[in-house]
């Protein structure tokens, strides 16, 4: 199958690339490399070195004689993405390109702004250059599962039926999103299913939860090849970051309560999701949304895991509670379906299975990298502004003293130092 990634130089695009690329389909690549920018923006590294993406893929080719054509571009310029459509003539695109950390879209107003074009318009535009260059062409698009919010009542894949009034229907699941960028994957979600309905095209909206790990077999089989390893308060995820600081015995940053619960899912997952949903595309005119997560657990789950993983490993992980910077609910319920994948096909990596192998040893082998500075969290929801997540911050000293097992025992609690970052982060 001839299938475009967009994105293809990011976490999820790059794992998926190779994935497709290994299994025998003719994969190209689309990227503009901003999320490289972004990280220069925010003063912050990936853990894993990764190298540029020319070479990456001339090390894939030399490795495997599998060749993955590259388009350099901005999906949001029209003539630039309908040409690689044109050129390409894809059976399926992917559709990873967008800005996709939730505290990036929530900096101050310019961020917020910059989100939403990014993110709307790439989207839109595919659907134009879809329909008018490939309409055949299946998009598999990247959602979230924090499109739905953390409802009081169980979440569909998609849709749900009600009845109201005496009638009844099956409609969209109400959609609550907790950030500007949240919100973006809403508007496209919404533009799409309107695209599919008005011109036909096919399409698959996967909500995804949040992706941990950074090894599949394929970028196992070099290290210039090696993903990245995000950790930082802006694009770094949750387990991610817990896994990193466990590592340099930095305490583990838990927002709020730690009650916060949500899907998750390995990369090795996300990679076989994506060709799955590829294999069995949408019909003409159906906009289908599955959700992609394997399983769910809250912050505080996470956290208490990381410390038994740890443990194992013979480092003691402490755990902090700091004020939430985010608005959210820090206890809830939380029951969402994730079937239709698994009636695909799926066959889910659990995470007690991989948090040693593919999380904890990654976190230890970079150990040396890891910036301590970029672990309390810089960006606060309630604030229209927040200039302190565009220039690095320090780390209160102790604390970066205690991440590098210097601590004479007398250091500050992350909670604290939060404090002081964020005066105003209460609950
Ligand atoms: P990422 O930032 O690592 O990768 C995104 C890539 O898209 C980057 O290489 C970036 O340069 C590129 N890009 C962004 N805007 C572009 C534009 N206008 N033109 C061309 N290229 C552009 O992000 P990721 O973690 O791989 O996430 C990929 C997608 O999956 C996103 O849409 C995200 O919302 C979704 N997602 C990610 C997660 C997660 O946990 N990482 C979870 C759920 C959904
Ligand atoms: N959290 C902590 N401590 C931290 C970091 C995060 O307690 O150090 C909490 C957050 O407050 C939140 C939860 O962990 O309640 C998840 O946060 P996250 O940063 O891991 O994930 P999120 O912001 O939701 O975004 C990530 C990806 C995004 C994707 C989303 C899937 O960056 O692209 O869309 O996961 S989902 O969460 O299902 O919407």
């Amino acid at each position: 199958m001839r299938v475009v990634v967009l994105g293809g130089d990011g976490y999820c695009g790059w794992a998926t690339a190779l994935y497709l690329s290994k299994n025998g389909h003719s994969v190209a690549i689309v990227d503009n490399f901003a999320r490289r920018q972004w990280d220069h923006e925010l003063g912050v590294e990936t853990l894993t070195p990764i190298r540029p993406l020319a070479e990456r893929l001339s090390v894939w080719q030399s490795l495997t004689g599998e060749t993955i054509k590259l388009f350099v571009g901005d999906v949001t310029e029209y003539d630039f993405l309908s040409s690689v459509i044109q050129n390409f003539e894809p059976e399926a695109v992917v559709h990873f390109a967008e800005q996709r950390a939730a505290p990036y879209s929530m900096i101050d107003r310019k961020h917020a702004v910059f989100t939403q074009v990014n993110n709307v318009v790439g989207t839109l535009n595919l659907l134009f250059a879809l329909r008018e260059f490939q309409p055949d062409c299946h998009l598999v698009k990247l959602g979230t599962m924090g499109e739905y919010g953390t409802p009081n009542i169980d979440i569909e894949e998609g849709y749900i039926t009600i009845e109201h009034n005496g009638r009844r229907d099956t409609v969209p699941f109400p959609k609550q999103p907790g950030s500007f960028y949240h919100l973006s994957k809403v508007h496209d979600s919404h533009n799409i299913m309107f695209a599919c309905r008005a011109w036909g095209l096919r399409a698959t909206d996967l909500n995804q939860g949040v992706v941990y790990g950074t090894m599949t077999d394929e970028v196992a089989l070099g290290e210039a090849l090696i993903n990245r390893f995000d950790y930082d308060d802006v694009f770094g995820t949750v387990l991610n970051r817990f896994c990193v600081q466990a590592a340099i015995g930095y305490p583990l940053t838990v927002y709020g309560k730690g009650g916060q619960t949500r899907g998750f899912l390995d990369i090795r997952d996300t990679v076989r999701c994506i060709e799955i949903a590829c294999l069995n595309p949408a019909a003409r005119g159906e906009c289908r949304v599955y959700n992609q997560f394997t399983e769910q657990f809250s912050v505080l789950d996470l956290a208490h895991m990381v410390q038994t993983a740890g443990k194992e490993l013979g480092l003691k992980v402490e755990i902090d509670h700091l004020a939430d910077p985010r608005v959210e609910a820090e206890e809830h319920y939380y029951n969402a379906k994730h079937s239709k994948l698994i009636e695909l096909g799926l066959e889910p990596h659990m995470l007690s299975d991989s948090l040693l192998d593919s999380l904890m040893n990654v976190a230890l082998k970079y150990r040396d990298r890891i910036d301590a500075n970029v672990m309390l969290p810089r960006v606060n929801w309630r604030q229209p502004g927040n200039p302190a997540a565009r220039k690095p911050v320090e780390a209160p000293a102790r604390l970066v003293a205690a991440a590098a097992g210097k601590s004479n025992g007398s250091r500050r609690n992350a909670a604290a130092a939060s404090r002081e970052l964020h005066p105003k982060a209460g609950r």
